[in-house]
Order: structure tokens, then sequence, then C-alpha cells
């Protein structure tokens, strides 16, 4: 009896610590982890992110989808480079993403060049 209560701890504990282990593991990808963004008709959902330097952004398009969608940087902070970088080459109905990583302190204003009156966002990135 007293063997299988010994078991029935260490086995709490192994359990205890192989959990501790796997909160270590997922901690640095969580935050490393790109913001979201919805791609949708006809709206980015969030308008508006602000992000640590190092940080990106992941725009997804919304499945429910039935119009065309890019990501245009209409304007960024002063002195940026590679400006097109920050702009998708195509547009997208569905079934697309963008990943950017900004890495240039400022502000950022994207739209839709197909929807520019409806579809805009901004980013703020923060030193
Ligand atoms: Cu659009």
């Amino acid at each position: 009896m007293r063997g299988l209560k010994i078991l029935a701890l260490v086995m709490v504990a192994v359990l205890a610590l192989s959990g501790a282990a796997a909160t270590a593991a997922k901690a640095p990808q969580k935050k490393s982890k790109p913001k979201e963004v919805t791609v949708a008709d006809f709206y980015f959902s969030p308008e508006k992110l602000t992000l640590k330097e190092g940080q990106s952004v992941n725009w997804v398009w919304a499945e429910s989808n039935t119009y065309p969608h890019d990501v245009h940087l209409k304007s960024g902070p002063k002195g940026l480079k590679a400006k097109a970088s920050y702009s998708t080459k195509t547009t997208a109905v569905t079934d697309a993403e963008f990943e950017k990583m900004f890495t240039t302190p400022g502000t950022y204003k994207f739209i839709c060049t197909i929807h520019p009156t409806q579809m805009h966002m901004t980013i703020v990135v923060k030193k």
C-alpha cells in the first residue's frame, strides 16, 4: 500500500514537472507570434494596432470573402526603407496571408487599394 502511495506521489511530481517544461518551451514562441489582422469584406480587423519594434503582423484573408482585397502601405515613418515590401503584390479573395515584421518605429497607414475608403488601418510601432 505504502509503495503505491509513493508511486502516486512520484507520478504527480513528474506530471507537474512536465507541465512546467511545456509552459517554458511555449513562452518564447508566444512572444514572437505575429499579431493577426483579418482582411474581410470590407474592413481590416482590428483597424488599429500598436506593436513593439521587431514584432510582426500577419494579415489573413477571411474565408467568407467574396471580393478581392490587398494590403497597401499608404504612408509610413520618414526614411522607411523597402517601402514596397509592406504591400502585397497581388489581390486575393480568400486563402491568402501576408506577414511583415516592423523594425522601424513610427506610424503606418494601410489601405486596400480596391476599397480605400472602407478598408484602412493604422499600425503604430513603438521603440
Ligand atoms: Cu478591399
